[in-house]
């Protein structure tokens, strides 16, 4: 019998997210409920609200981009499936290769974890030439976050000539995992 591993000790991790259809705020904050749900996740912080013009294939809507903290049990890969699952239970539909969808989810980070296989590459190769990615994430990464995330992800902002495009659009007020548990 092969075993594939699941469950690892509890890491911190990070995720981006975007959606340029539909009701596009609605469904960022019923990925992060759906996300929330699961027993190996607990979302820890959420990002502002920023809206963001296209990059890469431009002519199409607006998206809304924003990232999440969470802590959670799963492995990368087992976290990357849930996230593939939420995507299809939101209704993503694979079309037109970088083009419009109702929500993309990308696993930008995971404390301790690199990788580089054809599923999986940690960190994200292209999290920090992305002003949609990172200017989310430098709201919800701590100054002490232990692995130099911090640094890594302002210096890419400092260094980055165009942070254009990127407008901050409002406050998350996805209930936090304390408040919605009633503790
Ligand atoms: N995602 C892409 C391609 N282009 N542009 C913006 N503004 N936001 C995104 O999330 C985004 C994109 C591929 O995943
Ligand atoms: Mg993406
Ligand atoms: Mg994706």
């Amino acid at each position: 019998m092969t075993t594939i591993q699941t469950f690892t000790d509890s890491s911190e991790a990070y995720i981006a997210l975007g959606a340029n259809l539909g009701d596009r705020e609605a469904t960022l904050k019923e990925a992060i409920s759906l996300l929330d749900e699961h027993p190996g996740i607990t979302v820890l912080r959420c990002s502002n609200m920023y809206e963001t013009d296209p990059v890469g294939y431009a002519d199409q809507p607006d998206f809304v981009n924003m990232a999440i903290a969470l802590q959670t049990t799963l492995t990368p890969e087992a976290l990357l499936d849930v996230m593939l699952q939420t995507e299809q239970v939101l209704g993503r539909k694979r079309i037109v290769k970088n083009g419009p969808r109702t929500v993309d989810l990308d696993l930008l980070w995971v404390e301790g974890q690199q990788s580089a296989t054809a599923h999986l590459a940690l960190p994200h190769p292209r999290m920090f030439e992305r002003a949609f990615v990172l200017v989310p994430l430098a709201d919800i990464v701590p100054t002490e976050e232990a692995s130099g995330l911090y640094r890594r992800v302002h210096d890419a902002l400092e260094q980055m000539d165009d942070k254009g495009g990127v407008r901050f659009w409002k406050a998350c007020n996805w209930a936090s995992a304390s408040v919605r548990s009633g503790s």
